[in-house]
């Protein structure tokens, strides 16, 4: 049941019980100084909230929050000028299928694209994005298991530009954001990246799991240091996860959703859409 469906059938007929509105905006991933926040304005408000009334106020915060406009599609670039998208995030959270899956999106859009085999680190990372690149269809440079990752994005990034490609994105390792030497290895991708075209990568996107919970807003801080990112891949919201903690990370960090993922096909891929996302939840 959607949170704020709950939080409806809490309040029918009733009073607003704040404490319980609290816990289920809380239960809900949107983090403790986000819900304080929205439980005190709503408190504040002149005028007394029922319990649908207070579900409507709830949704225009958090699409306010959001934006309601949907953020905009990476434009291509020119030719010998690709637009680079660098994903990075913790293990297991759906980089390497998302970036197949993004690979696809824009090759149905009609745009030719690149993909960058950059998880040298982990054994079968490389066959499982080759795997990817022959389903999908879209060229991919790669390297030897342990090889140089920031090599592999050159060499990738020299391949898109050759080619004349829109786009060229980058798979990385999974890292837990809390390890230095990890994080600076990002860096160093991002400035090889660069060395070819000093506005790239343009952009720069964490993936994270809708099931995490509040613990994705660190994550997001620590890459964000990192990398400067502009952008969030939410995947896995075909699960429990209703991915609140989006709404949380927009609200702090100031980096909003890009994409959303909802299953393990290509086709389970979408743009971000404040106005659905919100709907979604509720
Ligand atoms: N249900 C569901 N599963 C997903 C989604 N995105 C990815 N997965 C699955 O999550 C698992 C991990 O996905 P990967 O793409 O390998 O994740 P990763 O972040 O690249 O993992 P590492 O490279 O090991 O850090 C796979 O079984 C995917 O099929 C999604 O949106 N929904
Ligand atoms: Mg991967």
């Amino acid at each position: 049941m959607g949170l704020f469906k709950k939080i409806l059938s809490r309040f029918q007929g009733g009073d607003i019980d704040w404490d319980d509105l609290e816990e289920t905006l809380i239960t809900g991933d949107l983090g403790i100084r986000l819900t304080t926040e929205l439980v005190d304005e709503l408190q504040g408000r002149k005028g007394k909230l029922d319990a649908e009334s207070v579900v409507e106020a709830c949704r225009e915060e958090i699409v306010e929050i959001l934006g309601a406009e949907a953020p905009e599609i990476p434009p291509p670039g020119e030719p010998g000028k690709p637009a680079v998208i660098l994903v990075g995030g913790v293990n297991g959270v759906g980089k390497t299928t998302s970036v197949a899956k993004l690979a696809a999106f824009l090759k149905g859009r009609g745009h030719s694209v690149v993909m960058a085999a950059a998880d040298t680190f982990r054994a079968a990372a490389i066959e499982q994005l080759q795997i990817w690149a022959d389903r999908i269809d879209v060229p991919l440079v790669k390297t030897q298991y342990q090889g140089d990752p920031s090599a592999v994005c050159f060499d990738a990034h020299s391949k898109a530009i050759a080619t004349g490609a829109h786009y060229l994105i980058c798979d990385t390792a999974g890292r837990l954001h809390t390890r230095h030497n990890l994080m600076e290895e990002l860096k160093k991708i991002r400035r090889t990246i660069a060395k070819q075209d000093e506005s790239a990568p343009h952009e720069r996107w964490i993936v994270v799991d809708a099931t995490t919970g509040s613990n994705a807003v660190s994550q997001v801080r620590e890459f964000r240091e990192a990398l400067d990112l502009n952008g969030v891949i939410v995947t896995k919201l075909d699960g429990s996860g209703k991915g609140g903690s989006v709404v949380a990370i927009k609200h702090e960090l100031g980096v909003p959703a890009r994409f959303i993922g909802t299953g393990e096909t290509a086709e389970d891929f979408e743009a971000f859409d404040p106005q659905r996302f919100v709907e979604g939840i509720l």
